[in-house]
Order: C-alpha cells, then structure tokens, then sequence
C-alpha cells in the first residue's frame, strides 16, 4: 500500500510529501500551525470550529498490496467546547472518497458533562454495518491514537479485525468484521472535524504525525515495550 509520513514541518497544510493532497478549509479555518505541533515537532495541523462546516485534510491511498493497515496519529482536544454527548463527531476517516460512499474505520470525538471527552473508534463490514468500539474518555491533552486495520482472509470469511491502541495501551479489538471487500475499496485517509458538527462547539482541535503503513512503526513497539514494563 502507499505509505506515508505526515509530519507538516514544511509548514504546508497541502500539496508537499508532508502534508495533505487536499484540504477543505472552510476559508483557513484548517490550517498548518505550529500551535499544532506535537511529539516534540514544530508544527502540526490546526481545526478551527466556529461553526457546522466540515473541514478536513485527505491524503490518497493506493489499494493495500498487504491485507493491513496501520495508522497513527497525534490528536489533542484542546479544550474545545462541545455540547454534551454530541456524538458524533467524526475526526478521521479511511474512506473510498465517494459522496455518501463505504467507510472502513472512522474514529468520534465526544464531550460528556462531569466525565470529560471521549474517544470511539470504528469499524465497517462489507454491507456498511458498524462494530462500536466502547467510548473511552481521554484527557484534554495531546494523545497518541493508533489503529490497525485486519482485512478478512476471503470473500465469505468474517475474520476481519480492527484494534485500537490510546498512548500506547492496547483499548480494545474488535474482531469477526467481513470486510474483505471493503478494505480494497479504500482510497484515501481523511482527517479533521468532517461531520457531525454540533451547533454550539468552538474552539481549535489539533492534529499532527499522521502515519499510515503496512505494519507497527518502531516507535510505537518502543512505547508499547515501555508500557509493558511499567505493567510489570
Ligand atoms: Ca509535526
Ligand atoms: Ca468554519
């Protein structure tokens, strides 16, 4: 599959091999800022919502030659205000690219009164059926997500997976998804606040080391290593 790297040092928010192929901005409201910055970088992508427009960045993706797919990505809330539970509100898609088209795997940002934000990651089969990861609640800082993405092993098998994994620790797998079909459908990675919007939220998401392989970066089996450690 086509891998890549999206680090935003070069201080584009599209069209250089560090950022994104196309961006909708709603007039710059998505924006490369170093505010952004995570992971010890200098810059990163800004997600100003100011009202229900979609804004969000896609970058292509070839059909996987291998039956995985492996993303990561930095995300901060960054005490953006939403109304209560106002789930949902998708913050990153791999997606055919399609108007109304299949998705694969989203992940939702959501805001629960006396809880905090939480976190929930998605899955898709073949017909378009969702597997709901349970909502995890993250704190309002910068955390490092990481899904992986198992294609079924043929046409009428339903041993597709996905898993997802929050600052290093495994959160949870959901396994049985025939989505051997939809998985070589997949056209591009979309990321940033793309639906969902609920009247009310402002403030600024941040976004940053949006990474998509084929198999586990090194530094996520140095923090996975590390976070068995302090298990033990
Ligand atoms: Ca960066
Ligand atoms: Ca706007």
């Amino acid at each position: 599959m086509r891998s890549f790297n999206l680090t935003f040092e070069s201080g584009n928010l599209t069209g250089s091999a560090d950022s994104f192929d196309s961006a909708v901005t709603d007039g710059g409201d998505l924006s490369n800022a170093a505010a952004a910055a995570m992971n010890g970088t200098t810059r990163g992508v800004s997600a100003l919502i100011d009202d229900t427009t979609a804004i969000y960045g896609e970058k292509a993706l070839t059909a996987p030659a291998s039956n995985v797919i492996f993303l990561t990505f930095y995300f901060d809330p960054n005490t953006c205000s939403m109304p209560d539970d106002s789930e949902p509100r998708v913050v990153f898609f791999i997606t055919d690219g399609s108007v109304g088209g299949w998705y694969l795997c989203t992940a939702w940002l959501s805001y629960e009164t006396g809880v905090g934000y939480r976190f929930r990651c998605i899955g898709y089969n073949d017909a378009g059926s969702a597997s709901l990861m349970a909502r995890y609640t993250i704190s309002d800082a910068p955390h490092c997500i990481q899904i992986e993405i198992k294609r079924a092993t043929g046409a009428a098998t339903n041993d597709g997976a996905v898993t997802e994994w929050i600052d290093g620790l495994l959160i949870e797998s959901k396994t049985g998804i025939d989505n051997y079909h939809v998985f070589a459908t997949q056209a591009a990675l979309r990321v940033g606040p793309s639906t969902g919007i609920a009247a009310g939220t402002a403030g600024t998401l941040y976004f940053d080391e949006i990474e998509v392989g084929d198999n586990f970066p090194r530094e996520f089996m140095a923090r996975r290593e590390e976070s068995a450690l302090l298990r033990m």
